[in-house]
């Protein structure tokens, strides 16, 4: 019998770009580790439906305090600020940039709101809000907007509107004065945004002025657009000319779809996310799912489901196909280069790419959507809420939490395709952290950067459109709701827009199957189109998310062998074949430490060549392990001090590294003095004690500013290096996975930076207070430089006691 432990109580340290392939094997299996030792195997918690029902109506009562808060404070603005508690008005609050392309002064969180409204039942506030639009919001503004944003908030929130009004109008009996108008709203919107696609290739561009088109003077050298802004147009015109019968804006949308669809990458079949719409060129070649792509791959999928036309279908089947071999990283989504694909382009993922696992549900894949939601939960509960991105270590790359939905509705698509209450637990802590962390007297704030909790004055139009929708969505049952969602597609902004479309009819364009579309493709793709009509497929979402396509193969005598990477703990037939294979595995000590020992018996295996298999298993698993420890200490810093005065006896605390400063490599080490901050946080602008801390090692402690800004007052101050200190207290490198500190993507900090959790820090500063007339002095060194020079400091003492005791003899005979 073959026994082995592994755990996942640390995690993987990154310091330099060569470790990037290991990181990512590490990360994995780390993850795969980590699966077993959190709440997600135990088998979940069933949630009440009084929980429930309590839980909905708290999402409704959220729903209400931002929109209130918006619509006391802010209407007719588009945005609320819920700091400053008042409107945002392009052109009149001071400008953020290019940030401010989505403002139209179009009261846009009411139009994006208006189905919300709908969905909570409160026909009442839904028809007010309709006539405060109509009296309201007009477009005639001498403004520059993106294109994409107005089309997603905008158009579909008009049209979503306009189909909900004449829909309650029919199913509850309200709203007769209704004649259309905001359909007339949304033509007249989508009229100025037509002559952003007037370019060579159809692309659009990415902005237009509302009033002059693309005459406005500033737009003469506008070039570059992003492929999700391109491609994210097609559900909401096509719904504009069928429900308008005027084809135009459904042409234009095609042609688009179109002309991005040739500027794949025939080899890889992968697509970039910043392009020329002249010349059709790429100029940024990153290709991923999260941002400047996102939705691109959402719309080609739901325009197969909402128009019924296979080529998208196909489409989508290549470009899902080539994300999958090339993007999909076991439960991670890292950039490759799309011409190419075999190197990653970044060591990180933005929180956008979250929409990912609601949509590989929504196309059958459901597998890969669990485990990818899976990471994502953990990436929250680490940081309390998911920060804009994460490294592939999920240390916090760009710290803001801007309150997106793309979490929550991946959530609310996996708990309609599973029924796992996990995902009620789930949608419940995301829900708690929102109002612990997020909730402000007027309304919800985003958070600037999720280490400090620090709130940002901003409230997008999304939050009630999206996050508080899909909240609500999550703990309703079908019943308390007045339309079968069933009936509709979900746009990318959440706007409700009905399959019944497609009956309404298209004289624009052809079904037929264009040339560059091979059959087989999507024959060979799951879910199979060959099998799948298209009418079927519009049919409620439910009837095509039950399956999933058959990624991974157990170890029966038919199949392939499962390989300890390959291994997913949450995946069901994974853990099957691993038992066929004669392999127990028990969980040891403490759950949250993660640490699981593996157990293998030819005698338990389903049959001996399966036995075979589970040996071949154990021995990956083993090599695997091996690995990870080498690697974690490889990058695992050491804060090492003397015991003695005579500086003789040397220990050494564990720390972790930092992204942004140079790492100490090999025999390299800073020795020096330590010096407390003077504030002990070093946020100010200078320390008070920066005189004392020239050449010295200063001390910070984390909290009120990041990492980086530390750094940067201390190698300002002329400290040779810094130790930040954790300001939890009773944390511990022993019991918490150490990281690496991430920093801001620059690399301006030249002085060593280390982080040390509470416990360990305690014992340096025992150390300090035992004297405390004398400086303590440390070194800092890599914690497998540091085992190294102590045993060549043991071998050395051997040596030298050897030597005396043959030269000298013992006073007693031993
Ligand atoms: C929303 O406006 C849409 O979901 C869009 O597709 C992506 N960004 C935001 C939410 O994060």
């Amino acid at each position: 019998m073959i026994m082995m432990t592994t755990t996942s109580s640390t995690s993987s340290l990154s310091c330099s770009a060569q470790r990037q392939h290991w990181l990512v094997l590490l990360a994995l299996f780390i993850f795969v580790a980590s699966v077993l030792s959190t709440e997600s195997s135990m088998p979940t918690q069933n949630m009440s439906h009084k929980e429930r029902t309590e839980l909905k109506e708290e999402a409704r009562e959220m729903f209400y305090h931002a929109y209130r808060a918006y619509m006391e404070n802010a209407y007719p603005a588009d945005e609320l600020m819920p700091l400053s508690c008042k409107g945002r008005y392009r052109g009149v609050t001071p400008s953020r940039g290019d940030m401010d392309d989505i403002l139209g002064n179009f009261s846009m969180t009411l139009v994006d709101t208006l189905d919300t409204l709908v969905l909570l039942g409160d026909f009442a506030e839904f028809e007010h809000a309709v006539k405060l639009v109509i009296r309201d919001v007009q477009f005639d503004s001498d403004i520059i907007v993106s294109v994409f944003e107005t089309n997603i908030r905008m158009v579909g929130g008009l049209l979503s509107a306009h189909i909900l009004s004449e829909y309650l109008q029919k199913q509850a009996d309200v709203m007769h004065w209704y004649k259309g108008e905001l359909l007339e709203m949304a033509r007249e919107l989508g009229y100025r945004l037509l002559p952003a696609f007037n370019t060579s290739t159809g692309i659009p561009h990415a902005r237009v002025n509302l009033r002059l088109g693309m005459k406005d003077p500033q737009l003469k050298v506008s070039r570059e657009t992003c492929t999700a802004c391109a491609g994210t147009i097609l559900l909401e015109f096509a719904a504009l000319s069928r429900l308008t019968g005027d084809p135009i804006f459904e042409v234009r949308a095609h042609a688009a779809m179109d002309a991005l669809w040739k500027l794949r990458h025939r080899g890889s079949d992968l697509m970039g996310t910043v392009l020329n719409v002249h010349s059709g060129d790429w100029v940024r070649r990153d290709s991923g799912v999260g941002a400047g792509i996102d939705s691109y791959y959402e719309y080609l999928f739901k325009s197969y489901v909402l128009l019924g036309d296979d080529k998208y279908l196909a489409r989508f089947n290549r470009h899902y196909n080539a994300v999958m071999k090339y993007v999909s990283e076991g439960p991670m989504l890292l950039d490759v280069l799309m011409h190419r694909p075999h190197a990653k382009s970044r060591n990180f993922m933005d929180s956008l790419l979250a929409f990912w696992p609601g949509l590989q549900v929504l196309s059958g894949d459901l597998k890969p959507a669990v485990q990818t939601h899976e990471m994502l939960y953990q990436v929250m509960q680490m940081h309390t809420l998911i920060p804009e991105a994460f490294t592939v270590d999920f240390q916090i790359h760009w710290g803001q939490h801007h309150l997106r939905p793309e979490f929550i509705e991946s959530t609310y698509f996996l708990y309609r395709a599973t029924g796992d209450h996990h995902y009620l637990q789930v949608g419940k802590r995301a829900l708690k952290t929102l109002q612990q962390y997020t909730k402000v007297a007027c309304g919800y704030a985003a958070v600037s950067d999720v280490r400090t909790g620090k709130h940002d004055d901003r409230m997008d139009s999304f939050v009630l459109s999206e996050t508080f929708k899909y909240l609500y969505l999550l703990f309703s049952e079908p019943q308390d709701l007045i339309i079968n969602v069933d009936e509709f597609v979900f746009t990318t902004e959440a706007h409700l827009l009905p399959l019944s479309i497609a009956q309404l009819g298209n004289s624009t364009f052809s079904f037929r199957q264009s040339d560059d579309h091979n059959v087989l493709d999507f024959m060979r793709t799951c879910p199979s189109s060959n099998k799948l009509f298209p009418e079927k497929v519009r049919k409620p979402l439910r009837n095509f998310i039950t399956g999933s396509c058959p990624r991974t193969t157990g170890s029966g005598s038919g199949g392939k062998r499962l390989s300890a990477l390959d291994f997913q703990a949450s995946n069901a037939d994974h853990l099957r074949a691993v038992y066929d294979m004669g392999i127990t595995m028990v969980s040891v000590g403490d759950r949250s430490q993660g640490k699981v020992r593996l157990f293998h018996s030819f005698y338990n295996a389903k049959s001996h060549e399966e036995g075979e298999m589970g040996l071949q298993f154990m021995q990956e698993m083993l090599e695997l392990t091996k690995l990870q420890s080498m690697n974690q200490l490889a990058q695992l810093q050491a804060v090492a001090f003397a015991l003695d005065e005579h500086l003789q006896d040397w220990t050494a605390l564990m720390a972790g590294p930092s992204h942004f400063s140079p790492e100490l490599i090999g025999e390299q080490f800073v020795e020096g003095d330590l010096v407390l901050a003077k504030p002990i946080r070093a946020c100010n602008e200078k320390l008070t004690n920066a005189e004392e801390v020239k050449g010295k090692i200063l001390v910070a402690e984390r909290g009120d500013c990041t990492f980086v800004s530390k750094a940067r007052l201390a190698q300002q101050a002329g400290a040779t290096a810094l130790i930040v200190c954790d300001n939890v207290p009773g944390s511990s490198g022993e019991t918490q996975p150490m990281f690496a500190m991430s920093g801001d993507g620059n690399d301006d900090v030249l002085i060593p930076v280390v982080f040390m959790y509470s416990l360990e820090f305690g014992k340096l500063s025992t150390a300090m207070q035992r004297r405390p007339q004398t400086p303590l002095r440390v070194r800092i060194m890599q914690m497998v430089e540091f085992k190294r020079w102590q045993l060549a400091k043991e071998a050395h003492q051997n040596e030298t006691a050897a030597t005396t005791a043959t030269t000298q003899k013992p006073d007693k005979e031993l």
